[in-house]
């Protein structure tokens, strides 16, 4: 399988015993993590780092499992965690409630450790097919970069921070110039290796983390840029139109150049509620559409 990486489990009780037995039973092929209340439970579910599954106790001080689990499942961020009850409270009712708050399983002490064990196994086995799924789905599949779907996910992501904290937000719509000719030139699977190149490098020439490169369609990338102002998005486009000149891809039939180029549209927008998302990509469009009326391989703002 493609991602191998230790899934982790985290184990919430608030009886330090209880903690250790099934940090135990566990911990050789899982990673652990642990919280003794409800409050770090959400905390660590709700960080960058999440877990795979959660084991919640139900009788806790405070906020009791129940709460939890609720909480969890009403948050966009953390409702695809599986949780799984392990508690004391084994009458049929506590766990048709459990069950009915969107747990996965429910298993009452005192445990089996071998039973818990296969339990746990067989959710983690679950998740990680359900983790690979959704990875697929977002990825586009002739150039591994993230697709439209992703693309979404992410500006409506980063479209509320830019709105909650005031920052702009750019957009780059780089698309290649004189392509049906290329494809006309050298055939189509050529083409798609072009791309293939084409999408690689711009990937790389992007530094920051949270900048996003996605395949629009066709021959076109779409690019965000979180928390990136004009100025700055103006250079990052600078950067990546040299680097497609940089990779030296023969275009004979362009008329333009000897090379491979691209155009780019840039748009740059401070969010506000007044404003919606269709406004940047329109924005983004329309400068592309200059950029190659202009002549192509340029940007223009
Ligand atoms: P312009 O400079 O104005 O952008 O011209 P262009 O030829 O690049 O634009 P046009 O929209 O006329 O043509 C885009 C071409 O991209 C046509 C289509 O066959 C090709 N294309 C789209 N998707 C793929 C693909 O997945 N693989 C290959 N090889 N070609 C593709
Ligand atoms: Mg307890
Ligand atoms: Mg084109
Ligand atoms: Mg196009």
């Amino acid at each position: 399988m493609k991602d191998e990486k230790k899934q982790t489990i985290l184990i919430v009780d608030d009886s330090r015993t209880n903690i250790m037995a099934l940090a135990d039973l566990l911990k050789d092929v899982w990673a652990i993590k642990i919280a003794t209340n409800g409050k770090d439970a959400l905390r660590i579910a709700f960080s960058e780092d999440q877990p795979d599954l959660i084991l919640l106790d139900v009788m806790m001080p405070d906020m009791d499992g129940y709460e939890v689990c609720k909480r969890l499942k009403a948050a966009p961020e953390t409702k695809h965690i599986p949780i799984v009850f392990v508690t004391a409270m084994n009458q049929a009712k506590d766990e048709e409630y459990g069950l009915s708050l969107g747990a996965i399983d429910y298993i009452t002490k005192p445990i089996s450790p071998p039973i818990v064990k296969a339990r746990v196994n067989n959710h983690l086995e679950l998740k990680r097919y359900r983790d690979l799924l959704k990875e697929n789905s977002m990825v586009d599949g002739l150039t591994g970069v993230a697709n439209r779907r992703r693309f979404d996910e992410a500006i409506e992501l980063e479209w509320r921070r830019a709105l909650r904290y005031e920052h702009s937000l750019s957009l780059l719509m780089v698309d290649i110039d004189y392509f049906k000719r290329y494809n006309d030139t050298y055939g189509h699977l050529e083409g798609d290796e072009c791309l293939r190149k084409v999408a690689i490098t711009l990937k790389q020439t992007l530094k920051r983390p949270l900048d996003m490169l996605a395949r629009w369609g066709g021959e076109e990338f779409a690019c965000l840029l979180p928390d990136t102002d004009a100025e700055s998005a103006f250079k990052v486009a600078e950067q990546l139109r040299k680097a497609i000149v940089g990779l030296q891809l023969p275009h004979e039939s362009s008329p333009i150049s000897e090379y491979v180029t691209v155009s780019i549209g840039v748009a740059t927008v401070l969010p506000n509620a007044e404003m919606h998302r269709e406004d940047l990509f329109k924005q983004s469009d329309e400068a592309l559409y200059k950029a190659k009326e202009n002549g192509r391989n340029q940007i223009f703002m």
